[in-house]
């Protein structure tokens, strides 16, 4: 028998009501109370129970706050499952077993805060907070990604030592609605924090600053003790010009008897002339302070906020920014971080922003909740427009919730209490009514409250939206789809129905080696009116650093065990089921544009291709036409060099001039260089660097390639009389001293997550194409000539395929072809693997690069001269798969530092990867760590390969890149350096 007293926080059971949002919790607001508070940040004693009712024990250990006890050795790990709920309970119910963490300390409360207003800041808990101060209850709050504060006046005495206990119940009703696609945790996951007021303070400040200069600061007071004292007033200054008080207000309420004593209202007021206006491209901010004072004049309160003078308009299907129709080049954001789970500090979001501007991003959609609050200062400073989302998704359940009336308080809450804490950053442009929650009564609720609350900000919401992308009914202005194939979003804008823009959620799955077709994408959106852009899906691949041995997160103590994208020795990136949890969503969780470190996957330099601000239009006679496809900007911020790469000769540069350009506008500008007669395929590349320091870039940044051929390739005049001896063995296959492995028919790659979860690997592995039997029908020899014909017998079919080697002076000609039979329509790839001998650890080529592209993501890896170590040529995506292609290979060496090797020159561009897998390893694993790599190297010279596409969630590749049934032929010579 528990005969400890009944405390009212746990006797209703709060984790198990939806009626229950919070009690006692301070209305949420936009003033900043961090400078000056105490922080609460650091070890607290710790306790897990099991349930929320049961007994605290004796043994108290310590956990770090901000952080997530999942990821502090706790024995409740993290977990991950994307749209099913971790248990079985329906809402609002959750689990008997139900993890509660119970965090302690004493905090000392500064004497000469007598007489103020002392309130407790909880950044955020999940999913449920009790608050007890001195073991008397203090307040409860909900909502795992907003913060709840308390008042502790009289509860807490200023010289002394109170015990603050934050009890934090992992599952409740709440976890119905935050069942958002990403790990599980339980914690304190944000900065806790105790602050002192003057009784008489502000109570709220709103900013609205529009683009003519119009400012209006709204401020609402009240006085902790009641009714206002006499003869308070407010004043403020912007960059240090005072504002003006709006008497007219000011009468207006006085004379309004509906206005009490206890809430005061005033406005401040400033006509800014000649203003510089906030866009993503120019975040201009001022300084806004704002001060709250008694009736002798002295300052009671002041609050200081930055603003960013812009409007936000839907006209027609347009979504317009200071009158411009921008394009949004966005991407979903969680908090994430490979170490502490879900806190992320001011310089984690910091780097973050600071790699988004660097490829080309200008918008977030922050996915699915609430980010952290300094994301919103560095997005109003470093320049990003947000779609800032409620805290909410009720994914599994989506259909009851909707309408469930006991929900209605919660999603009007979650709304609600993200708009008051965000109304004044420029940078949100759109408040976004959660995600994959169906649509309901619930919705058109809480878009009710914010269409009074802030008329300024469009309104989104996916599941209104899927009703009809032109009548979203009323909880969406904007048509915002996920995953809609782009030809029905060209089919909508094209139809004459369209009434609201068209801003994809999300679009571009990044799950592995993925993003196919971005280019075509964004190639559509820029030539459609009513297209403007959407949000990739998503920026971080969420693997937890973990250590191999016992199985745990590496937690804070593993900072730099990683580099370029891949764990320590020992180490790994965890996805879902690493953990030990037999029900969950695997690789689902590493879907990002960056690995777990940040380290930009390939896509990154795909999209600042396609984001790129100035553009070769054409080239016309002796002249490139250049572009400006900003919004806002000139291109006096850029500096440029022009590059001219000869495929059969060096590189040659000269300085780039770059022209005046306002936006929109072009100019021929004359080419810098003579370009020589020989040299074959000529490429010129416009290399666009910063001409100084921008806030995210330090000077001579590269800011985009863009590039134009000049010269096509004459086809290569092979003279095929043969010269010299080929040597094969009984079975036709080449015999060679630097291959270990002779060339042969490859129809197969490792599948990528798109091809596994878009149905195409089970395709392949039903067909046998992994490892067809190779029949040889015919070997022919002749003088300095072998033609070997063979079949590849597949459970799909039969693959016919020649090789004719053929010796030349100092090498080999290798003319082959396949014939794919109709039954084998949509295969990996048609091409030629073979393998080397260990040391040629060094790739030179002429083709696209010098990073990883497939033929539907090659948009973004410029023509020209690379080399790489063969080393670094592989992407280590988290669960091993097809990586490390480089499309539109031309030729390539193949060298050991004594520069031995092999050189391989192809009849045309084509798709070629060296790395040191199989294709085999590769899918025989399921993490970077297990590879085990081969000392030589596997060459793939592909004459087809199968573009990437999007399949694990949203569209495949288009047509046009997959490969074809029927007759395949490419050629190769093949030379020893
Ligand atoms: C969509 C979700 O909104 C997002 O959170 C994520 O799960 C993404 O898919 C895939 O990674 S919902 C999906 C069912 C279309």
């Amino acid at each position: 028998m528990n005969d400890a007293p009944l405390d009212p926080l746990t006797a209703l059971r709060p984790w198990a009501a939806p009626e229950v949002t919070s009690w006692r919790r301070l209305p949420m607001n936009a003033v900043d109370r961090r400078p000056g508070a105490v922080p609460l940040d650091g070890d607290w004693h710790f306790q897990l129970l099991p349930a929320p009712d049961a007994p605290l024990g004796e043994v108290w250990s310590s956990s770090y706050v901000p952080g997530a006890w999942t990821m502090q050795g706790t024995d409740d790990l993290p977990r991950y499952l994307n749209i099913r709920m971790p248990f079985a309970e329906f809402p609002p119910d959750v689990p008997a077993a139900n993890p509660t963490g119970v965090y302690e300390r004493g905090v000392d409360v500064p004497a000469e805060w007598a007489g103020r207003r002392i309130v407790l800041q909880v950044g955020a808990a999940e999913s449920v907070l009790l608050v007890h101060v001195d073991g008397r209850p203090v307040g409860i709050s909900k909502d795992s990604h907003l913060a709840a504060e308390f008042d502790l006046t009289g509860l807490v005495r200023p010289g002394e030592r109170a015990t603050v206990r934050l009890t934090v119940v992992k599952w409740s009703d709440a976890s119905h609605i935050e069942d958002q696609d990403q790990w599980w945790h339980g914690g304190i996951t944000r900065s806790v924090l105790l602050y002192a007021v003057d009784p008489l303070h502000l109570a709220d400040v709103t900013v609205r600053a529009r683009r003519d200069g119009d400012l209006l600061v709204e401020c609402r007071v009240r006085d902790a003790g009641g009714p206002l004292p006499e003869g308070w007033y407010v004043s403020g200054e912007l960059d240090g010009q005072p504002l003006t008080q709006d008497a007219e207000f000011d009468r207006a309420n006085a004379e309004d008897e509906r206005v009490s004593d206890f809430l005061g209202e005033a406005r401040l007021r400033a006509a800014v002339a000649d203003v510089r206006t906030w866009n993503a491209e120019t975040p201009e901010l001022y300084d806004l302070t704002v001060r709250l004072h008694r009736a002798d004049g002295t300052v009671a309160d002041t609050s200081r906020h930055r603003v960013g003078f812009r409007d936000v308009e839907i006209v027609g299907r347009d979504l317009l920014v200071n009158g411009e129709r921008v394009f949004i080049r966005g991407v979903n954001r969680h908090d994430f971080h490979p170490l502490t789970g879900r806190t992320v500090t001011y310089d984690d979001m910091r780097a973050d922003l600071v790699l988004l501007k660097r490829f080309g991003f200008n918008a977030i959609r922050t996915a699915h909740y609430p980010n952290d609050p300094a994301l919103y200062d560095l997005a109003d400073e470093l320049g990003f427009y947000v779609v800032d989302e409620a805290d909410i998704e009720s994914h599994d359940h989506a259909h009851e919730i909707a309408d469930d009336p006991r929900y209605l308080g919660a999603f009007v809450d979650r709304v609600a209490r993200m708009v008051l804490r965000d109304k004044n950053h420029p940078s949100v442009i759109i408040w976004s009514l959660g995600n994959e929650s169906d649509y309901g009564a619930n919705h058109d609720a809480a878009a009710g409250w914010v269409r009074r609350h802030d008329p300024t900000r469009p309104v989104q919401y996916e599941g209104a939206a899927k009703r009809g992308w032109a009548d979203p009914g009323l909880a969406s202005d904007i048509a915002c789809p996920m995953y809609a194939p782009l030809e029905e979003c060209l089919a909508h804008a094209l139809s004459g129905t369209q009434t609201k823009p068209l801003v994809q959620c999300e679009y571009s799955h990044a799950m592995g080696n993925s993003n196919g077709t971005l280019a075509d994408h964004w190639a559509a959106i820029e030539a459609t009116p009513g297209l403007q852009g959407g949000f990739i899906w998503e920026f971080w691949d969420h693997g937890i650093l973990q250590r191999v041995n016992d199985g745990r997160p590496a937690g804070r103590g593993g900072a730099g065990l990683h580099d370029n994208g891949v764990a320590a020795p020992g180490h790994r990136w965890a996805y879902g089921g690493d953990f030990g949890e037999t029900d969950h969503d695997g690789a689902f969780i590493a879907d990002g544009v960056v690995f777990p470190d940040r380290t930009p996957k390939p896509v990154m330099f795909e999209h600042r291709e396609i984001a790129a601000p100035v553009r070769i239009e054409a080239f016309r006679h002796e002249g490139v036409v250049l572009g400006n496809h900003q919004h806002f900007r000139g291109l006096e911020w850029l500096s440029g060099e022009w590059e001219l790469s000869l495929a059969e000769g060096t590189t040659l540069t000269a300085p780039a001039e770059l022209p005046v350009l306002r936006p929109g506008e072009t100019a021929a500008v004359p080419l810098p260089f003579v370009v020589p007669e020989d040299g074959g395929e000529a490429w010129l590349t416009l290399r666009v660097t910063t001409a100084g320091d921008e806030p995210w870039a330090p000077r001579g940044t590269v800011v985009c390639l863009p590039q134009v051929r000049l010269r096509a390739a004459c086809p290569p005049a092979h003279t095929r009389v043969p010269d010299g001896t080929v040597e094969v063995d009984e079975d036709g296959l080449l015999v060679h001293p630097l291959l270990t492995s002779a060339p042969t028919l490859s129809l197969w790659r490792a599948p990528t997550d798109n091809d596994v979860l878009g149905g195409m690997a089970d395709r392949w592995r039903d067909w046998g194409l992994e490892a067809p039997t190779r029949e040889v029908v015919s070997v022919r020899r002749s003088p300095g000539r072998v033609a070997v014909v063979s079949d590849y017998l597949c459970a799909g079919g039969t693959v016919r395929h020649e090789q004719v080697l053929t010796a030349v002076d100092g090498g080999l000609i290798v003319d082959e072809s396949a014939e794919l039979p109709e039954a084998l329509h949509d295969v990996a790839r048609v091409g030629t693997v073979f393998e080397t001998v260990a040391g040629l650890n060094l790739l030179e080529w002429f083709g696209q690069g010098p990073w990883e592209s497939y033929p539907d993501r090659a948009a973004g890896a410029p023509v020209g001269h690379h080399r790489l170590p063969v080393d670094e040529l592989f992407t280590p995506y988290l669960r091993p798969q097809e990586s490390g292609g480089r499309h539109g290979v031309r030729r390539f060496t193949l060298s050991a530092p004594d520069t031995t090797g092999l050189a391989v020159r192809l009849d045309r561009a084509r798709q070629v990867s060296v790395t040191r897998h199989r294709a085999a390893d590769l899918a025989d694993v399921a993490h970077h760590d297990e590879l085990v790599p081969r000392a030589g190297c596997v060459v793939h010279i592909d004459a087809a390969h199968r573009g990437l596409g999007t399949a694990s969630c949203g569209p495949d590749t288009f047509a046009s890149y997959l490969v074809a049934a029927g007759v395949h032929r490419w050629s190769w010579t093949l030379r020893v350096l």
